[in-house]
This record gives structure tokens, sequence and C-alpha cells, in this order.
């Protein structure tokens, strides 16, 4: 499956006035306020967001997977649903993968697609919190922070084999997340458990390649549910602290106790120089991995102004891998994820749009109310003219979810796959 670019600008050809009309008055309006609209198109182009490897199925809870049909069922397929994402969206330029459940079987043909489809390979994910067929040891009390040095060895080597991996297909980050934790009080010693994690930690980070980052995510709970060992991103950061300057925090925006400032998070990161990943999805109770924007999007409006104002005024933090971090049950998950994609362009435009000389002189008066003020008016602004444009620019869709299904890909993949297919992953 591949959507050939005549396809697409078919598809633009019939809503490309009406595009140009909603674009120039917003232009022009935008620009007599003084924003630089031909930059904030480029950047919008120039955002890429990876495509975890395990979205591409229908996703599930645990108690239960309905599937979408004509899911990928090997890497090959996940990556040409990248390339139909990113045809559409030009957004989805990389993919991230999980190991073992996406281990290339063909180092080179993979590449190759990826290539041909415009694709890198973003951080590469491990995964310690299931036991592999064959495993000499069980991760079932915990795996980077086991009291068993013999699991705590296991893990550290799984580890240093996914960055093996990435190495061969050009990633440059490694993202660990641990399910390690407790559900009972009294099952763990708090302390034995984070110095093993560290220590473990700084074991795989001895074998990073120099132009690698390590990414140390945080979740406070799930799927242990007293405590986790790296509940949040005081534990990232001293871990990544103590690992080193190639070590940072990731933040996943459903690893987070109700009503948590990520805003506040993100910006405090970034002035340490820490902020190395990012995950998206949406939630209204836990980490419930909904599409992103769909629950709470002026949080995630608030949550960019802080990253814009990072990447402005925060050189000593690294360009950060963005992934999307969302799967569930109801959707058909490229729908889904072109959705996801909208709603981090648009936040990200909108964050763009505040007047950041503006806030800082408001701020300076204390005027509480016109700090408000200024951050509102760019979030009610109705952007999506200026999506558009950046996705013209680059021979994307117009509209992607109704290109998607004007040109109807589900039926096309299920024709070629067939119907009853299944993903690797979650
Ligand atoms: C943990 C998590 C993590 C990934 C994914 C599979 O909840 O979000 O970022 O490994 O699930
Ligand atoms: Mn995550
Ligand atoms: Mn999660």
């Amino acid at each position: 499956m591949k959507i050939q670019k005549q396809q697409v600008l078919d598809y633009n050809e019939k809503s490309l006035k009406s595009h140009e009309e909603s674009f120039d008055f917003l232009a022009n309006k935008l620009s007599k306020e003084g924003h630089d609209i031909s930059g904030i198109v480029s950047k919008l182009s120039d955002f890429q967001v990876a495509i975890p490897s395990w979205a591409l199925g229908a996703g599930g809870t645990r108690f239960g997977r309905f599937s979408f049909y004509g899911e990928p069922s090997n890497l090959e397929q996940k990556i040409e649903d990248i390339g139909v994402l990113h045809s559409l969206t030009q957004t989805a330029g990389a993919v991230s993968l999980h190991i073992p459940w996406d281990i290339p079987s063909d180092y080179a043909a993979i590449k190759e697609k990826a290539d041909a489809l415009n694709i890198k390979f973003d951080a590469v994910n491990s995964n310690t919190f299931q036991d592999q067929k064959d495993a000499a040891e069980t991760y079932k009390y915990g795996s980077l922070s086991n009291i068993s040095k013999a699991v705590r060895e296991q893990a550290i080597q799984h580890n240093l084999d996914v960055i093996n991996i990435g190495d061969k297909l050009g990633s440059k980050a490694l993202t660990v997340w641990l399910a390690d934790g407790s559900c009972f009080p009294g099952q763990n010693n708090f302390q034995t458990a984070f110095q093993n994690t560290q220590d473990s930690l700084i074991d795989i980070y001895k074998g990073l390649p120099d132009d690698w980052k390590m990414l140390v995510e945080y979740k406070p709970y799930e799927p242990n549910f007293y405590s986790t060992v790296i509940q949040d991103w005081g534990a990232s950061l001293m871990l990544a602290n103590g690992c080193g300057d190639k070590a940072y925090t990731l933040v996943d925006l459903g690893h987070h106790l109700p009503n948590s400032n990520i805003e506040q998070i993100v910006s405090i990161l970034q002035l340490k120089g820490k902020l190395g990943g990012f995950h998206f999805n949406d939630s209204k109770y836990g980490d419930d991995d909904l599409t992103v924007g769909s629950i709470k999007p002026y949080a995630l409006f608030l949550i960019f102004n802080e990253l814009v104002y990072g990447m402005q005024n925060n050189p000593q933090n690294p360009d950060l891998a963005w992934m999307i971090d969302a799967s569930h049950n109801v959707k058909d998950p490229l729908e889904d994820l072109i959705q996801s994609l909208e709603a981090i362009q648009e936040a990200y435009a909108k964050a763009m749009l505040i007047d950041q000389n503006d806030l800082k002189a408001a701020q300076l008066n204390n005027d509480v109310v016109r700090c408000q003020e200024i951050l509102q008016g760019a979030y009610r602004t109705d952007v999506r003219p200026l999506l558009e444009k950046a996705r013209l620019s680059t021979g994307g869709a117009l509209s992607p979810i109704n290109a998607y299904r004007s040109l109807d890909i589900r039926n096309s993949l299920i024709s070629e796959r067939g119907k009853h297919t299944i993903a690797t992953g979650l």
C-alpha cells in the first residue's frame, strides 16, 4: 500500500479555493498583529512526530481487543501504514520501535522501505515488563530493580541488545520504561529498588554510543498499584543525572496523577536541559492513552506554550524525541493517529501565536487579566488554515482524515492483507 503523490493532489484540488480564502483571511489578520506567518508555517512543516510500532493495530485494554481489519501483521506493513499517515499529514516522518515486538528480520529491507517512504527510526523502546519466550529469568518481581542479580543482568543485556538493534537502523535514543514496583506495602524496599535501578541504568548507559541519548520514562502506577520505582519526574531526573549527560527525562502525558501541572514539569526540565522525550496522548482518569487533544485540549495548548518557550529560550535542552503513545479499541487506528497528529499541530500552532514579549510585559506588570487574555486569545484562534498550508507546501492532504476516507484506504488495506490480521504489540 502506497499513496501516490498525484492521488493527494487530485484530492486537494476541490478544496483548494476554499483553503486559499480562509488562509488569506487568517494570514492577513495575523500578519497585521505582527506574526511571522511563513515562519510559523515552516515550523509546522518541520515538526515530525514518531509513530510507535505498537499503535498501528487496533489497541486494546487488558479486557479485550477488537480488530479493525486489515491490520499490519509484520514490521514492513507497519512501516507502510506510517507511510500512509506521512503521505497525508506530512507530520509522521518517524517510527519508534518496541523490542521485541518488532525486531526486523531483514534490516536492509526494512531500512530501504522506510527510506523510500521518508521515515526515520526514532527512539527504540526496550521491554522488560513482559517475560519473553525462552528467557531464563522472570520479570514478575521487577527487572532493572529486581533483588536478583541474574534478573537485573538479563534486563541490562536486553537493553544493550535493543541499542544494538536501533544502531543498525539509525536510531539515536533508547527509551526505558519500567513496570517495576510493588502492589502491596512492605513488598519492596524502596531504597534498594531505586539503587538497583540506578546501578542497572548506569550499566546500560556505559553501552550507549556517544551520539545517543537515554530517555528515562516515569509513571506513578500501573501495572504496579502501590508503588513504581520511577514514579515521577523527580525520580527520573535523579536517575538520569546519576547516569550522565546523555541521559534525560521523558514525559508521557498519561503518566501523571490527576490534575498534575504537566506544563510546569516540562518547563523546569527544559530549564535544566533535561527534557529528552515526549509521549503524546490524552486521558480523563489515568493512563487512558486516548487520542491526543480529545479530552483536555487547553491543557495540551498550555504544555505546548512551555515547549515553544523552551525551544526558543533553552539552548541547553536538546531537540526532543516526539512520539504518540496512544492506542485503544473503538477507532480505526490510522484515523485515530491522524486525529492525534492534527491535535498536536494545532496546539503547536496556537502556542506559536502567543506573543512572548507581550506576555512578559504583562507578567512584569502583574497584569494577571492581560496574561490570561494573551493565552486565551491565541487558544481561541482557529489555526487550521495554517496547518493546511503547511501540509500543502510539503505535498500533504488539505484534510488528511477526509482524504483517508475518500481514498478508501482501510478497504484497500483489507483487500491487500485480508480481513482477520493481527498486529503485534499491546
Ligand atoms: C507505558 C507505556 C510506555 C511504552 C508503552 C508500551 O504505559 O506508555 O511508554 O513502553 O506503554
Ligand atoms: Mn509512554
Ligand atoms: Mn503509558
